[in-house]
């Protein structure tokens, strides 16, 4: 790993223990494999947490932190950071790839103390634990655990349940919540780039959409050309839908064959060394849109583009919502779509965004279970800014015309000091911009 990235992860852990606090300890666990079918299974993803504070992307690993050190054995030095990890095995490294061992973490990763996992059980010590008035854990996520980690965690929660008496047991997820609410530079600098990577390969893939291409073909095209850009990997399963199928606004099945005078609303992203981009937008499919489908996708852009000039600190997302809920009920009222604006929630069925960063839903959100203010716009926020409207077949109360439209456009925006900068400024949206780059030259 490179110097810059180690510092990076050693200052988020520096962070987190000022946080924790000096009587706490806190065990953060990786992520295992998931099985896929039979023997296979799915390509390992470390946790978001835990790659935020170690970087580390193999399997069965655990973070121990203790902002007051930890001693080990006879031992005279204190370590505040241990990271566990795989054990080197010849065999293994042969069919699953190589491992870094614990011996090399401290040259690869900067953390200090390094153990084999296989001793992690040493740490659930009950006499020991007692040195502890707070301890944290990733409950949520460890409860997904399996193999070997899944034991380490019922051997942990047994100890706990007898010093709980004394000890607070806290669950880690809203205090990661709070340090990852604001981006680093280094964190903003990844998420340009996942940008950038998305917003080309939109590009490459917007000139194959036409009718009578298949919905999959489209998606495939964008995750080659994702990959081709330098993203290993996508930040969520794409969603490419034409006509209707934008209306299903989870809609992942991409089986459609794409129709003439259809609209595809493609809602996709890459993943850029774990940092998520999370970009919508809507393609008449023949290249040119119809009248009504102008008049809808005029009235989301509309939405978007005044919410996104309304962000800067100290704007409440909540109220961001309502306004953009305002613009679409006035454009649809204007139309003759809307009788009475408080059933907008029938055709815009979504609130305007989210937090976006290692999640594409960023985790930040869990703080708000707290009731903290965490919708208050600060700087380093980056968020999504996604107006859409819906129009099913089957509203038989709108005009005909109008069914089976579904529009969505989203940007992803980064809170600044004096305002924000759009990540995605790149990404065509305007109606004649759109329909000049699907041209086939
Ligand atoms: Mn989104």
């Amino acid at each position: 790993m490179k110097n810059n990235q180690k510092k990076f992860h050693a200052s988020r852990r520096k962070e987190l223990a000022k946080l924790i606090g000096k009587d706490s300890i806190a065990f953060i666990f990786g992520n295992t494999v998931i099985n896929k079918s039979f023997d296979g299974n799915y390509q390992f993803k470390q946790f978001k947490n835990f790659y935020y504070l170690t970087g580390f992307k193999e399997p069965e690993a655990a973070l121990v932190i203790a902002p007051n050190g930890i001693k080990f054995g006879k031992q005279e030095k204190k370590y505040n950071e241990i990271l566990y990890v795989r054990p080197k095995d010849k065999q293994r490294e042969i069919w699953d790839g190589a491992r870094v061992g614990f011996e090399n973490v401290n040259k690869e990763l900067g953390i200090n103390k390094a153990l084999e996992n296989t001793r992690i059980n040493n740490l659930m010590n009950i006499a020991w634990l007692r040195n502890f008035t707070k301890v944290y854990i990733n409950f949520g996520e460890m409860l997904k655990l399996t193999q070997k980690s899944a034991q380490w965690v019922r051997a942990l929660i047994d100890s706990l349940n007898i010093i709980a008496a004394h000890a607070e047991v806290i669950d880690i997820s809203y205090i990661m919540a709070k340090l990852r609410r604001e981006k680093t530079k280094e964190e903003i600098e990844k998420m340009k780039k996942a940008a950038e990577i998305t917003i080309n390969s939109y590009n490459k893939t917007m000139k194959e959409i036409k009718p009578g291409v298949p919905e999959l073909k489209i998606q495939a095209l964008l995750e080659y050309n994702y990959k081709s850009e330098g993203s290993e990997d996508i930040a969520y399963h794409p969603i490419v839908a034409s006509g209707e199928n934008a209306c299903t606004l989870h809609y992942e099945l991409n089986n459609g064959i794409m129709k003439d005078g259809e609209i595809l609303t493609i809602d996709s992203g890459a993943e850029f060394e774990y940092y998520c981009c999370d970009i919508t937008r809507s393609f008449p499919i023949n290249g040119k849109f119809t009248k009504e489908q102008k008049e809808i996708y005029e009235i989301v852009l509309r939405a978007n583009k005044e919410c996104i000039k309304r962000i800067k600190p100290g704007v409440s997302f909540n109220k961001l919502s309502k306004f953009s809920w305002e613009i679409l009920s006035e454009g649809l009222f204007k139309l003759g779509i809307l009788k009475d604006k408080k059933k907008i929630g029938n055709y815009a069925v979504h609130g305007l965004g989210h937090h976006i960063g290692l999640d594409t839903h960023d985790a930040v959100q869990a703080e708000k279970k707290l009731g903290n203010n965490y919708e208050i716009l600060r700087p380093g926020n980056i968020i999504t800014v996604e107006p859409g409207l819906y129009f099913r077949n089957d509203m038989k109360e709108i005009p005909k015309k109008y069914r089976g439209i579904g529009i969505r456009i989203e940007d992803v925006v980064l809170v600044t000091k004096s305002g924000n900068i759009n990540l995605t400024e790149k990404m065509v949206k305007e109606v004649r911009d759109v329909e000049h780059m699907m041209k086939k030259d």
